[in-house]
Order: C-alpha cells, then structure tokens, then sequence
C-alpha cells in the first residue's frame, strides 16, 4: 500500500505590493499616525546606515553590520511589541533598536567595542545583540517557555537571517518552541545571503518556512519589504504568543542591498542585475508610493524629515564622543560572573600596552 499521510503548505502574505497598491482584504488597517510614524522610522534608520557606514570608513568605529534593503522588518517588528515583551536581536538589527527607542549614542559605543552600549533600558526587554550565528534562537524558545509557565500575557521574538537556519541552535530552539508551545515568534530575515554563500548554496529547502513545520511550529512566509504585510503577520504571531497560543516561524522574504559588513565587498560574488531587480521592490520607495496616493506624503515632508534626521544623527553621534573611551576592564568585564586568572593576566598587559 501507498497513500499520502500528510500534505504540507506554506502561505505567502503581502499586502503592499510594489507600485504601493494595497490588497484590502488584508490591509492591517493602520492610524494615520501609525502609517506616518512607520514611514519616518523607517527614513530614520536608512539615513543612520549611512552615516553608520561613513563612521566606520573613516576609522571611527569597528565592523560595522548595515541593513539597507531590509528597513520594512526592522521597524514593522519593534511596532508591534509592547511592554514586557523580550527581544534578541541579531547584528543586524542596529535599525530595529533605533526605531524601538535605543539612543543611537549607545549603539555608536556598541559598534565601537564598548560594551556600555548593550546596556539598554526600554519597556521592551531586549538582549544584547548576538554576534555568533542563530545562537539568539534558542534564547527566544527558552523566555518563551519561562512567560508561558508564569502566565504572562507577554511573547519572546528573535531575528536571525537564513544561514542561520542551517546551524543547530536553530533547530533546537524551534524543537523545543514547538513541544512546549512556548510564547515564541522566530523572525527569519531571509535576505538571500550568509555573507557570500548564496541561499540557494546554502540550504536546499525552497523555502525557510517550512523548516517550522518539521517542528510542529506555525510557518509563514510574508514579502520582507512590505510594511503593511509584515506589521499583519508579525501582528498576530505575537497577538497569538502572548494569548499562550504557542510559536510562529515568519520568513521576511527580502534582499541584502549592502554588503555583509564593512569587512566584504559583495561586487566579488554577487551579481549586479540583482541588486537593480530589487531596487524596484525597495521597501520605502513602494511605502511612500501608497502614502502618496493617500496624500500623507509630499516632497517638503520627505525634505523635513531629512533635515530632522540629519540634525538628530549629529547630536548623538556628538553625545557618543563626549562619553569617551570605556575603563579598560570592561573588557572582561561581563565576559563571566567571576574573572579568570588567564583575564587578570592578560588585563594587566593590556594596562603596560596603553601606558
Ligand atoms: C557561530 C558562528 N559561525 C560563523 C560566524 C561568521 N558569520 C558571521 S555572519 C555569517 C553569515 C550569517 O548569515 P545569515 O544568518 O543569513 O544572516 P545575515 O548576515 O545574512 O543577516 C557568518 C557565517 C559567526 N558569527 N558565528
């Protein structure tokens, strides 16, 4: 005998299409407030990555990790959560902590090697940012459970990028989302690439999505650079969490417009046509088309937030400057709860090196 046992599909969701055309069945139907607001985060944090780019450029901070293409994310996710919830970004995520309310003073000493920049306050409980790879994944699973088991009316979301989906901290943590039906949202930034090892190289699955379903976990895969779409589908996902409903894997299906970091030059692997096919799909460009067509938008305000911004951008990055250099044991400093005997050596010819 031979029968199908089971039939798996994944839905893809958009709602704002790239000429700025909203599907009205699914529009989330937003304020004009929260449409302004979305907008102007989202200028925001795409003005920063380029002065957070010409920062590192010109020597004044380490690697730095752009997001350029992947704003509609970013912002649609610190949208949707509340107080109490947690957050484990990536590195990515530079925008996303922008647009929930981090100084971008702090950010700037996060970028620069000082750990006091990972010492945030906020309504949102938000993790330091994850440098190792999916290792944020299981993080999200394990403060999932513990609100689930406290009864809290609260969720736990994590972003990673697709290369992270092929490393085991994933999978354990969606595993374990998935049997304990913890207060979870898994947020995938697919954005085609893990440095140079394109998707396709990188995972045979056709789409991240359906990774979640091997787990048990509620999957869905929205277009990454729609606003509207993504506040709707990390929405509910969270909506769902907090009500003890159990976990969602969301794939924002979008594109890397910069390189992996100021330490790669993608023109060496990456196809130029690429980059202009996703131009046109660019998450603003397509937004500020819709706000047009429902006169929220106009050139002078475009012009406002521009110069709003770049005066914001300047006092913060003056602020950054006038904190000064951290004291230099904060470089083990929250390494481990207690020091190492191999630290305090290595502290003490550190202090000899800067004397
Ligand atoms: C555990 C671990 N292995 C390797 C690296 C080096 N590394 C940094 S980013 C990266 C690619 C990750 O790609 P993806 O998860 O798709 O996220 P993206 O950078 O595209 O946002 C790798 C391999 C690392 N940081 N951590």
């Amino acid at each position: 005998m031979k029968k199908t046992i089971k039939q798996f599909k994944v839905e893809y969701v958009q709602v704002l299409d790239e000429k700025g055309k909203v599907d009205s069945k699914l529009d989330p139907k937003l304020s004009v407030s929260e449409l302004k607001a979305l907008y102007k985060k989202m200028h925001l944090i795409r003005q920063y990555d380029r002065k957070g780019l010409a920062l590192q450029r010109t020597g004044k901070t380490g690697t730095y990790v752009q997001y350029t293409g992947q704003e509609a994310g970013e912002v649609a996710l610190t949208h949707c959560l509340k107080k109490g919830d947690w957050f484990f970004p990536g590195y990515r995520e530079t925008g996303a902590l922008i647009a929930l309310g981090v100084p971008i003073s702090k950010l700037l000493l996060y970028w620069a090697g000082d750990e006091r920049g990972m010492n945030l306050h906020s309504d949102v409980r938000v993790f330091p940012i994850a440098i190792p790879v999916g290792s944020q994944t299981p993080h999200c699973t394990g403060a999932g459970w513990a609100l689930k088991l406290q009864g809290k009316k609260n969720a736990a979301i994590v972003t990673f990028g697709d290369g992270a989906t092929s490393r085991g901290d994933f999978h354990s943590g969606l595993n374990f989302a998935g049997v304990y039906s913890t207060n979870s949202v898994f947020f995938c930034q697919n954005n085609q690439f893990a440095i140079s090892t394109a998707r396709a190289r990188q995972t045979m699955a056709e789409t991240i999505a359906q990774k979640g379903i091997a787990y048990g976990v509620d999957s869905v895969q929205v277009d990454g650079n729609d606003i509207l779409g993504l506040v709707s589908v990390i929405g509910s996902a969270l909506k769902k969490a907090r009500a003890g409903k159990g976990p969602t894997l969301i794939e924002a299906f979008t594109y890397r417009m910069c390189d992996h970091t100021t330490s790669d030059d993608a023109k060496k692997y990456r196809d130029p046509k690429d980059l202009k096919v996703w131009a046109v799909r660019d998450p603003l460009l397509r937004f500020q088309k819709y706000l047009k067509g429902r006169k929220l938008w106009s050139e002078s305000w475009e012009k406002k937030l521009e110069s709003e911004h770049a005066v914001l951008i300047d006092q913060e990055v003056k602020k950054w400057e006038e904190i000064g250099k951290p004291p230099i044991d904060q470089i083990f400093a929250h390494v481990f709860a207690e020091s190492i005997p191999q630290f305090d050596e290595q502290l003490e010819d550190a202090k000899r090196f800067l004397k």
